[in-house]
C-alpha cells in the first residue's frame, strides 16, 4: 500500500563537493519523472546511462539511473536513484528539474518513514538505520546492524506473543465466568506471567546495553582532593588533558572529556575534590561535582593511601546527599606505586587498585566497569537501542509485575487482564504497531534528509 500520493525527491548523499552524488525519488510518479527527465525508458534494477535535460533541452548532468519498481524497493513505492556528478550546483539543478516534473522535496527521514508505513521495516529497525549512520564506534555499527536485521524486534515480538497468549487465556476466563477454573490452571497462569516477566527483564538488560553503545556512558570521577582523579583522566586519555598538581583543590570545575576505550564511547567527568571548605569557588566546584555524580551512569570513587579503610560513612562524605543507589559505584584506590596493599573495604562495591602514574590496574578497572554495567561476553553481538525502548520496556515490566503481584483468582482476573493489556500496548509502541503521528514525527525528524 502506498503511504501517500506524493513523489518525494532529495539528495541522499552528503551535501557539498564529492565524486558522485545520489539523488533519490520515491512515489507513484518516480519512474515517470525520471524517464521524462532523461527521455529514456528505464529497466528495473538495471543501471542506465542517461542525461537529465532542462526544459530548453540543455543537458544538466549525465549519470546512472537505477529504477526499483514498488513494492520491491526500500520504501515499498517506486524508487529511482540517480548517480550524478557530486557538485552542489549540479545536484541542485537536477533536483530542480525533478521538482518541475512534479516531485516534491522530501522531509528528513521521509524515505524511511514511508518504508515503515509500507511495512518494509518496523520502528525499531527504522531507528537502527539512523543509529547506524550516527554510530561512533565499530561495536555500535555491529549492534545497529543487529537491530536492522531484526534481532531486537524479534525478541520484542516473542515477548509480545507470550503476552498475547496470556491475554487470550485470561480473557477467555472472563468471557465464560460460569465455567469452573481449576486452581491448577490459575497457578499455571501465574507461573507463565512470572516467566514472561523474567524474559522482559532480560530483554530490558540487553536494551540498556544497546543504549550505552548508542549514546555512550557517563563516568564521573569523584573523590577527595589529591586522590588522582585528573591524573586518571590523563592516564586514560594518554595526554595531559587536565591540570595536575600536588596542591589539593587543583580542579575547580566539572570537566568533560569523551574517550573511546575498547569500542566503548565513554564520557569521563573530572570533578573538584570533595572536602569541607569555606572557599566560595571550591564550594561551587563541589556542588557541580555532586550534580555531575547524580547524572552519572556510573561513579568511580577515587582515593589514595591516605584512606586505608572504606566504609559507608566515608562514602557518605563523598557522595551527594541525593545520590540514588541505582547509580553503580566502583571504588578506585590510586597510587599503587606508593601503597600496593589494598584498603579494607566493608562496602558492597568492587574495589580496583590502580596507579595513574604507571598504568597498573587500568585494564582491570575497565573490565570492572564493563562487568558492573552488565556487558556480556564479547562473543555475543548486542543490538542497538534507544532510551525510548528502555522506557517502554520498563512500562511493560511495571504492568507485568503488577499482574504477577495480584492474587491469581477470579476476583482479580479483570485487573490482571488490564495490566496485560497495558504491557501489550507498550510493546506495540516499541515496534510501531501502535503509534501516534507525534511519535513518528519525533523519530523521523531526527533523520538525515534523503534517508
Ligand atoms: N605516586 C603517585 N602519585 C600520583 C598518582 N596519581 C596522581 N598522583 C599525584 O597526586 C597528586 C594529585 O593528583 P591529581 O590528579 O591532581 O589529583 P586530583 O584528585 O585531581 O586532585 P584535585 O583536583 O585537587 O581534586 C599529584 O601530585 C599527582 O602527581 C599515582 O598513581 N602515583
Ligand atoms: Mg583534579
Amino acid at each position: 500500500m502506498t503511504a501517500t500520493e506524493d513523489t518525494i525527491v532529495a539528495l541522499a548523499s552528503a551535501p557539498g563537493i564529492g565524486a558522485i552524488s545520489v539523488i533519490r525519488l520515491s512515489g507513484p510518479n518516480a519512474l515517470d519523472i525520471a524517464q521524462r527527465s532523461c527521455k529514456r525508458t528505464l529497466s528495473p534494477r538495471t543501471a542506465t546511462l542517461g542525461t537529465v535535460f532542462d526544459e530548453l533541452d540543455q543537458p544538466i548532468d549525465t549519470g546512472l539511473f537505477i529504477a526499483f519498481p514498488g513494492p520491491h524497493s526500500f520504501t515499498g513505492e517506486h524508487v529511482v536513484e540517480f548517480q550524478g556528478h557530486g557538485g552542489s550546483v549540479v545536484t541542485q539543478a537536477v533536483i530542480h528539474e525533478f521538482l518541475k516534473l512534479g516531485a516534491v522535496p522530501a522531509n528528513p527521514g521521509q524515505f524511511s518513514e514511508r518504508a515503515f508505513l509500507n511495512g518494509k521495516l518496523d520502528l525499531i529497525q527504522a531507528e537502527a538505520i539512523s543509529d547506524l549512520i550516527h554510530a561512533t564506534s565499530l561495536q555500535a555499527v555491529r549492534a545497529a546492524n543487529q537491530s536492522l536485521k531484526g534481532v531486537f524486534s524479534d525478541s520484542v515480538t516473542t515477548l509480545s506473543t507470550q503476552i498475547v497468549a496470556l491475554r487470550v487465556q485470561v480473557e477467555a476466563h472472563l468471557d465464560f465466568p460460569d465455567e469452573d477454573i481449576q486452581p491448577a490452571t490459575l497457578d499455571g497462569l501465574s507461573k507463565q506471567i512470572k516467566t514472561t516477566l523474567d524474559d522482559a527483564n532480560m530483554l530490558l538488560a540487553s536494551a540498556r546495553q544497546g543504549v550505552i553503545l548508542n549514546t555512550g556512558l557517563k563516568v564521573v570521577l569523584l573523590g577527595p582532593p589529591n586522590a588522582g582523579k585528573s591524573s586518571l583522566l590523563n592516564c586514560l586519555a594518554q595526554q595531559p588533558l587536565a591540570i595536575v598538581t600536588n596542591i589539593p583543590g587543583t580542579t575547580r570545575d566539572a570537566i568533560q572529556h569523551h574517550l573511546q576505550i575498547d569500542d566503548l564511547r565513554l564520557q569521563f567527568v573530572d570533578t573538584a575534590g570533595i572536602r569541607i571548605t569555606d572557599d566560595l569557588i571550591e564550594s561551587e566546584g563541589i556542588r557541580r561535582a555532586h550534580q555531575a555524580a547524580c547524572q552519572a551512569d556510573i561513579i568511580m570513587c577515587l582515593f589514595d593511601h591516605t584512606v586505608p579503610h572504606i566504609d559507608p560513612v566515608w562514602l557518605d562524605h563523598i557522595l551527594p546527599e541525593n545520590w540514588t543507589p541505582e547509580i553503580p559505584i566502583i571504588l578506585v584506590q590510586n597510587k599503587h606505586d606508593i601503597q600496593p596493599e589494598p584498603a579494607t573495604n566493608v562496602t558492597s562495591y568492587p574495589l580496583c587498585q590502580i596507579s595513574a602514574h604507571t598504568s597498573v590496574g587500568i585494564d582491570d578497572l575497565i573490565a570492572t566497569l564493563k562487568t558492573t554495567m552488565g556487558f556480556q561476553s564479547e562473543h555475543t553481538t548486542p543490538f542497538i537501542a534507544r532510551e525510548r525502548h528502555v522506557y517502554r520496556l520498563s512500562n511493560v515490566i511495571t504492568s507485568l509485575d503488577a499482574a504477577h503481584s495480584l492474587p491469581c483468582d477470579l476476583d482479580h482476573l479483570e485487573l490482571i487482564a488490564d495490566e496485560l493489556r497495558w504491557s501489550h500496548i507498550a510493546l506495540q509502541e516499541m515496534t510501531g504497531q501502535f503509534h501516534s503521528d507525534d511519535l513518528l514525527g519525533e523519530i523521523f525528524s531526527t533523520f538525515c534528509i534523503g534517508k
